[in-house]
């Protein structure tokens, strides 16, 4: 036998039934939603692949520890168990607990950024980048040019380009850069892990040069997974090992517990410097609450401690990528065209190559969201043109390179059989893809305009086909 199986380290104790609709009702739900899938009610969805945000199962031990919350205003000891399972695991001698990720970034960018400031990336995301604005910054990608092709099976796709990296630093200056902001994993590129070797050579340059990093560490388990299985020389390291490595490379570390820490809630801010996190402490008081609850109940903080404590173990990470490589292998086997390699946390529909027929002005990934969510109610999520927004000083759209659509896997949630039905499902909408059509805006939000913007079918199939039928038309 080549490979042993993925197979999952828990059984179920507790199921939570579904709905299954019928084309006719997901019609109207998708109408009703316009056209966006974040729009839709749940009760709606068959199996839910919009996030692996929150949407995680808890383990028996991480109910049972919701009941030893400690809901005091201050002090609760719940937070003192989340501070060792962070310090010990990600190494960051201060955590300060904000209810989700965003809380973290709001906290971090209003410390660190000013306006003129510039902060370079592996890649953008769009809650990151949006309070990197906020505060007056701008982002600049320096990710290494393979993560902008999904066809590139490059290993550690989340790299950062150092020349990218330098040339900007020469541009501006490092006075006018207040940390390189660099994520493990890259979730625009598909889930894709950067490597230890990077993140050190990172460490080294900016360390020179009087530059902070700082990690969003919000699916930092999964990276180290993929350094464990991929990167020379690290084969015998534990998961635990590799994570504090990676941690060590940078000052702070912005979290969102949602992902690999397996709760429904929560998130952190991690740093080194003390007079920092002092101030870090301050604001958060502002915006978030006290400084050791930071928008999260008692049990909140205790099932996140708990959380951590299972994201590190081997068995559950090994059968957690697993099953989304499962699922990434059958649809590569089915033909579909996917962002390669198969990423951590989701697989990637290429909606550019999927729908070659529609042009990006007819928003082909989130025309694909519709069609899979109408043929078999699968809600995924568009990652391209609509999520990448518009350039804020020049208010034009921003068109990344990527056209995507992801099918995020929660933790410990769906079967095997679910993948089969989602590869299944990708496979039906692939027959007709010739006849897709696309979507136009019918409303768009001023941030984030992914979550809340609301779209109607382009009365053709796409906007390059109507104008070349209005050309042939004049010409008659
Ligand atoms: N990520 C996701 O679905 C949830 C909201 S955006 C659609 O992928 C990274 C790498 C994330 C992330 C959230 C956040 C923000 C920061 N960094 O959602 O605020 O993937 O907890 O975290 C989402 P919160």
């Amino acid at each position: 036998m080549k490979h042993r199986s993925w197979a999952e380290p828990w059984r179920i104790k507790m199921v939570e039934p579904l709905r299954m609709t019928t084309r006719a009702e997901r019609e109207v739900a998708i109408r009703a939603a316009g056209y966006n899938t974040f729009l839709l009610r749940s009760d709606d969805v068959y199996i839910d692949l919009l996030t692996d945000s929150g949407t995680s199962a808890m383990s028996d031990r991480q109910w049972a520890g919701m009941m030893l919350g400690d809901e005091a205003y201050a002090g609760s000891r719940n937070f003192y168990r989340l501070e060792a399972a962070v310090q010990q695991h990600y190494g960051f001698p201060h955590v300060i607990p904000t209810h989700q990720g965003r809380g973290a970034e709001h906290i971090l960018s209003r410390l660190l950024i000013a306006d003129g400031h510039v902060v370079p990336g592996n890649m953008y995301f769009t809650t990151t980048r949006a309070h990197q604005e906020l505060a007056g910054g701008a982002f600049r990608d320096v990710i290494i040019d393979e993560a902008h092709d999904p066809t590139s099976e490059h290993p550690f796709k989340g790299d950062v380009d150092l020349a990218k990296l330098d040339a900007i630093v020469r541009d501006v200056g490092a006075e006018w850069i207040p940390y390189v902001s660099v994520a493990a994993t890259v979730n625009m590129a598909g889930g894709q892990p950067i490597s230890l070797a990077n993140l050190r050579a990172l460490r080294a340059y900016t360390q020179s040069r009087g530059i902070r990093v700082i990690l969003d560490a919000t699916r930092a388990v999964e990276n180290a997974w993929f350094i464990q299985q991929r990167e020379p020389g690290h084969r015998s390291e534990s998961i635990a090992e590799i994570l504090f490595a990676m941690c060590d490379c940078a000052d702070g570390a912005t979290m969102s517990g949602k992902k690999d820490s397996l709760v429904n809630i929560g998130g952190w801010l991690g740093l080194r410097d003390d007079s920092l996190a002092e101030r870090a402490r301050n604001l958060v008081v502002l915006f978030e609450g006290l400084h050791t609850y930071g928008g999260l109940a008692g049990r909140d903080m205790e099932a996140m401690a708990i959380g951590i404590e299972e994201s590190v173990q081997e068995d559950y990470i090994r059968a957690r990528i697993g099953q989304v490589h499962y699922l990434g292998n059958a649809l590569i086997d089915a033909g579909i065209p996917i962002v390669l390699p198969i990423g951590g946390h989701a697989v990637f529909l290429d909606a550019a190559a999927f729908l070659p027929h529609l042009d990006r002005e007819a928003l082909p990934a989130q025309a694909l969201t519709c069609e899979l969510f109408l043929e078999s109610g699968i809600r995924a999520m568009e990652r391209g043109t609509v999520s990448a927004g518009r350039d804020p000083a020049t208010g034009k759209n921003r068109t990344p390179p990527l056209e995507l659509v992801r099918l995020t896997i929660p933790r410990r949630v769906y079967t095997q059989a679910h993948m089969d039905v989602v590869t299944e499902s990708v496979q039906a909408v692939w027959e007709f893809r010739d006849s897709i059509r696309g979507l136009r805006f019918v409303s768009e939000p001023e941030y984030l305009r992914f979550f809340q913007a609301r779209f109607e079918p382009l009365p053709v199939v796409s906007a390059r086909v109507a104008a070349e039928e209005e050309t042939a038309g004049a010409a008659v």
